[in-house]
């Protein structure tokens, strides 16, 4: 039956006011929406990701001042500290590593062959005027003689600044990581200076976890901050290990650096994340979670510091972030985000030379700076950069056989 002009414009109208505008709304507009488009509105800081505060792009610039020994495998360092601004310039702390071989695994370590490569380490720093050349100092925390905590190696650190003091904490291997698995608990150092003199507690200040619960092997990445009114430390643990392992974030809080530090009756409060590093973000804290786990490559918010949202999905995230993070220590509850830091790239040439070098990276998560050119989203990398991760054996001769299987199945 033919219709009039008027009932097809009407029937246009009524069909367009059900229809999703052409101008994408900024707000959530008042009509039925699908799941993933009430996500877009209720998930993300914004429904483009140009104007999500909690988006961005990461840029790498190589480091100027560290030596690797041409890269033989025999220096590595990594894991770095947040970065800190004092004394008119940056500072950042680091596990660093300086062994007559690379590591040689579990079985072939002694007290002067390193099992992995945090293995007979121990926590040196470096200072810089610009965040880019950077001038190592040496030595911050040492191994201590055993049986301290920490005497076969001490590794990842984080810096804490309280009360006009500074604490540094810090893994504490008391076996070869690998013996039974990477086992470790954290201890504490503590100076009046980001220079030191650095004294060591020789206690465990955030102990593993009772048998069977999740952290009972591993208190692995330390990360302190200055978070309502408290102490927040946030901490990654391996477990699992069907072989496979599961890693995921903790956090313990205290009202004193030295401790007692309480664990979070929610732990794990993020279910992804290996190197994972946190920022005060407003009133809460915002976690890049990197690496490991089904909400891997993530950028998470947690309004409480502890109930953890996806805020945004990114690529490159630098791994083991340590952010100059201005406001780490201020007990703020307007954080500011974060715009650079340092990270590291492991097994930095090849396995038989395995070490780590710093890196840094550079952003726009931050809520006072606006660098669009951080802001896009339709990434594009070149053919070679795909063809780095091609297929390996195991993959193309399963291709084979099911292109065999094919053939003999149509001769
Ligand atoms: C890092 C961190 C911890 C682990 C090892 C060295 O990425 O998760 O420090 O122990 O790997």
């Amino acid at each position: 039956m033919a219709i009039s002009c008027t009932q097809r414009s009407e029937s246009k109208t009524t069909e367009s006011s059900r229809a999703f505008p052409f101008t994408l709304p900024k707000e959530k507009p008042d009509m039925p929406l699908s799941a993933a488009m009430e996500r877009n509105y209720s998930a993300y800081m914004a429904p483009r990701p140009e104007d999500n505060e909690l988006y961005s792009q990461f840029k790498y610039t190589e480091l100027k001042g560290f030596d690797y020994n041409n890269h033989d495998g025999t220096i590595s360092r990594r894991d770095p500290s947040k970065v800190i601004f004092a004394n008119g310039k940056y500072y950042v702390w680091y596990t660093y590593r300086n062994t007559p071989t690379p590591p040689q695994g579990a079985d072939n370590s002694n007290d002067t062959i390193p099992s992995s490569d945090w293995d007979l380490a121990e926590i040196w720093y470096a200072t810089s005027e610009d965040g880019f050349t950077w001038e190592e100092q040496g030595v911050a925390v040492p191994r201590p003689p055993k049986p301290h905590v920490g005497w076969r190696s001490v590794s990842t650190c984080d810096i804490l600044e309280w009360e006009g003091k500074y604490y540094l904490y810090y893994q504490g291997f008391m076996e070869a990581s690998g013996k039974r698995g990477d086992d470790c608990p954290v201890a504490v150092s503590y100076a009046d200076s980001p220079d030191g003199p650095w004294t060591p507690t020789h206690k465990v200040v955030i102990p593993n976890g009772a048998a069977g619960e999740w952290d009972q092997y591993s208190i692995h990445d330390p990360h302190p901050f200055v978070y309502r009114g408290k102490i927040y430390l946030y901490y990654k643990s391996d477990f699992d290990g069907d072989p496979r392992l599961v890693r995921m974030q903790g956090l313990a809080t205290a009202e004193d650096p030295l401790g007692p530090f309480t664990k979070h009756p929610l732990n794990p409060v993020i279910n992804s994340g290996h190197e994972t590093s946190l920022f005060p973000f407003k009133e809460g804290m915002a976690a890049m979670v990197t690496r490991d786990g089904n909400e891997h490559h993530t950028i998470q918010y947690a309004k409480d510091g502890v109930n953890f949202e996806i805020a945004s999905i990114v690529t490159l995230l630098p791994t083991a972030a340590g952010s100059f993070i201005p406001d780490a220590f201020t007990n703020t509850d307007n954080g500011r985000g974060i715009s650079w830091g340092l990270s590291h790239f492991t097994n930095a040439t090849s396995w038989d030379q395995n070490h780590a070098v710093l890196t840094r990276f550079d952003c726009d998560l931050s809520l006072d700076i606006d660098d669009y050119d951080m802001k896009h989203h339709n990434e594009y990398y070149k053919p070679e950069f795909y063809y780095q991760h091609s297929l390996n054996k195991k993959q193309k001769e399963r291709i084979e056989k099911a292109n065999q299987k094919l053939q003999s199945a149509t001769e």
